[in-house]
């Protein structure tokens, strides 16, 4: 009973190289379990970077001792001049898919489409299709099947498959790479699943928590998956932190960054000096770029204590604040007082922010 392994864009490149090759290697320590490996396109930041890359690719990939199945997305479609991926010169166990390829497996039957502007696929393919045997068949692909609810991201290219071509494949099972977050979905009575990427590659929330390759074992009567998660790729990591806490609250949710995670920070809330918060924020960046790939901290919504002071509504409420603390000696009291005060000009200050 075959078994199988699936992995979708990698997006190895020249700016990144350590980085997604190590993704890489662990990819390929996973696959020696497996009967072949599949890299469902965007394997390749550009076609550049294949140019660039596909030695020491090769290296890496003849240590494996089975095949590397390698479907072109669109992103080995990028900056290639019209030249085609199987013109440049992989190791033997490499196999490129450029345009349709039917590979079989045992008791499977791989139907693989790779990425095209436009999918023409004739009677040969019909054809094709009709003489496949096995009970078990899987549909390959790179794009966004027709019918599939995403919103498509900045800089993404649509990439749309119409689903007719995976209806007349008729698989028990379609999986797709483009889409970077990994889910399952069901459209007219195919399952679709996209394996998601295996690494950080943009920061989007699509892009956030453990990447995973797909593991598929094929019995007689059913496919089980299986997913397999990356612990070389890291996480794309996003916090919204109080300016006040900032600080404490990093010290505390550090503990769980490895040093593959890119981490965003946006902070919020009142400020007195700018030019403090920026030494304080270089602090930070210094502090934990060493544990991380990569550390921001963006200013969302802060601001100045000096113009919060101004506003006539808070001018009110503080009166009223200091004269409660004027009364009180209770210590406990007061410092509940103080905590009151921030909340409030915070709060204040942010509901006339979004009115103006
Ligand atoms: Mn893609």
């Amino acid at each position: 009973m075959p078994k199988i392994l699936i992995a979708s864009d990698l997006h190895l490149s020249e700016s990144e190289k350590s980085y997604s090759f190590s993704v890489f290697e662990e990819i390929l320590e996973n696959a020696k379990n497996y009967d072949a490996l599949f890299l469902l396109g965007d394997t390749f930041n550009t076609f550049e970077d294949a140019e660039k890359l596909k030695e020491e690719f090769s290296k890496k990939s003849e240590i494996y001792d089975k095949n590397i199945y390698l479907l072109k997305g669109n992103h080995e479609y990028l900056k290639s001049g019209g030249i085609a991926l199987s013109k440049l010169k992989f190791a033997d166990n490499i196999k490129i898919i450029e345009e349709t390829d039917f590979i079989n497996i045992e008791n499977l039957d791989i139907v693989a489409v790779a990425y095209n502007e436009n999918y023409n696929l004739g009677s040969d393919f019909i054809k094709e299709i009709e003489s496949l045997k096995e009970k078990n068949r899987i549909f390959f692909g790179h794009g966004i099947v027709e019918g599939t609810l995403w919103a498509i991201e900045e800089n993404e290219e649509s990439a749309f498959i119409p689903i007719e071509i995976i209806k007349k494949v008729n698989p028990n099972l379609a999986v797709i790479g483009h889409i970077h977050k990994q889910m399952e979905i069901n459209i007219e009575n195919i399952n679709i699943i996209y394996s998601g990427s295996v690494r950080v590659w943009r920061k989007s929330k699509s892009e956030m928590g453990i990447r995973k390759c797909l593991a598929l074992n094929i019995d007689d009567n059913s496919i089980t998956k299986k997913y397999i998660d990356l612990k070389s790729a890291g996480e794309y990591r996003v916090y919204n932190l109080n300016v006040s806490e900032m600080e404490s609250k990093i010290e505390i949710i550090s503990k769980d960054w490895s040093n593959k995670d890119i981490i965003d920070i946006n902070i919020y809330g009142i400020i007195e000096d700018e030019i403090q918060l920026e030494i304080k924020k270089k602090e930070i960046i210094n502090k934990y770029l060493e544990f991380v790939r990569e550390i921001n901290i963006k200013s969302s919504n802060l601001f100045f204590l000096e113009n919060a002071l101004n506003e006539n509504i808070i001018k009110e409420f503080l009166n009223i604040a200091n004269e409660f603390e004027f009364k009180n000696n209770n210590e406990e009291d007061l410092e509940i007082v103080e905590l009151a005060k921030r909340i409030g000009i915070e709060k204040i200050s942010l509901a006339l922010q979004n009115n103006k």
